[in-house]
């Protein structure tokens, strides 16, 4: 039988060859698609979430698990399909216009897709308009922003107002190292967080 918690282990290691073989395993034996998921991917990327809240892990860890398991949701990927199941939220991300930093974007993509939620990332630099036109082609429930320069946190509050005007009516968060919850209680965000991990905690309560 395929160990789950071992396929969990694995991705906190970032053994990607590990989660691979444990995937392709317990598909191979009838496992659901849905406890892979939920019983062995996700709970070793919640366990990563956690030690980074609490700066047990860093970056590169995280990174690496996310890596893990990324490869082996490309295995599970089509069987997730097939068995109809539903993620846990739509979410689009990106990091704002003027504004090229995406390290931070990207681990707050990659532990939201860990956490089960469906990720469309932009990419950086992205406008007002292009949030907006994303946003109604996929009918998002939840979009992210980040902002990294105190100089791009405008491109935030202009494409709250942009998104409001389209008349979009996805939840929305926003972080990155200048942003506070002030900010984003002014700007008329639904909510902030300070970090990847806590930004999992907050989209699961937003789309809630
Ligand atoms: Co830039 N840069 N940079 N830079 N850069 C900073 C941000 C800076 C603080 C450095 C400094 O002066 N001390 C400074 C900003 C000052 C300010 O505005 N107050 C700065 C500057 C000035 C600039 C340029 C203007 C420099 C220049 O050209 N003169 C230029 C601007 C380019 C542009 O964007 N238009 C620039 C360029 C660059 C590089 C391209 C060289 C590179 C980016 C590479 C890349 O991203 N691919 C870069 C880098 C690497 C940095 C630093 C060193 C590191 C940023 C980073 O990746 N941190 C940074 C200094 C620093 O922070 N020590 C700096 C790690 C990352 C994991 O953290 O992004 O904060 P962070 O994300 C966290 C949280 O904030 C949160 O979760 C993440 C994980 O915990 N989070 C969210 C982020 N987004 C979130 C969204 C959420 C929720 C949480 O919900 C949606």
């Amino acid at each position: 039988m395929a160990d789950l918690k071992a396929l969990a282990d694995a991705v906190i290691r970032g053994d990607q060859n590990t989660a691979v073989e444990i995937t392709k395993k317990a598909l191979a034996e009838h496992t659901s698609a849905k406890s892979v998921l939920e019983d062995g991917l996700i709970a070793g990327m919640n366990v990563i979430g956690n030690r980074f809240k609490k700066n047990e892990v860093y970056i590169p860890e995280v990174l690496i698990a996310a890596r893990a398991m990324k490869m082996a949701m490309e295995v599970l990927a089509p069987e997730l399909v097939k068995a109809g199941v539903k993620p846990v939220g739509k979410f689009m991300i990106g990091t704002v216009k003027g504004d090229l930093h995406d390290i931070g974007k990207n681990l707050v993509a990659m532990m939201l897709k860990g956490a089960g939620f469906e990720v469309v990332d932009l990419g950086i630099d992205v406008a007002p308009e292009k949030f907006v036109e994303k946003a109604k082609a996929t009918g998002i429930q939840l979009i992210g922003m980040s902002a990294l320069l105190t100089t791009t946190m405008p491109s935030m509050e202009k494409t709250i107002k942009a998104l409001k005007e389209a008349g979009v009516s996805a939840m929305i968060m926003i972080g990155g190292a200048p942003i506070t919850q002030g900010y984003a209680d002014k700007i008329g965000a639904d909510g902030y967080a300070p970090d990847a991990a806590s930004a999992v905690d907050l989209a699961k309560s937003l789309v809630a």
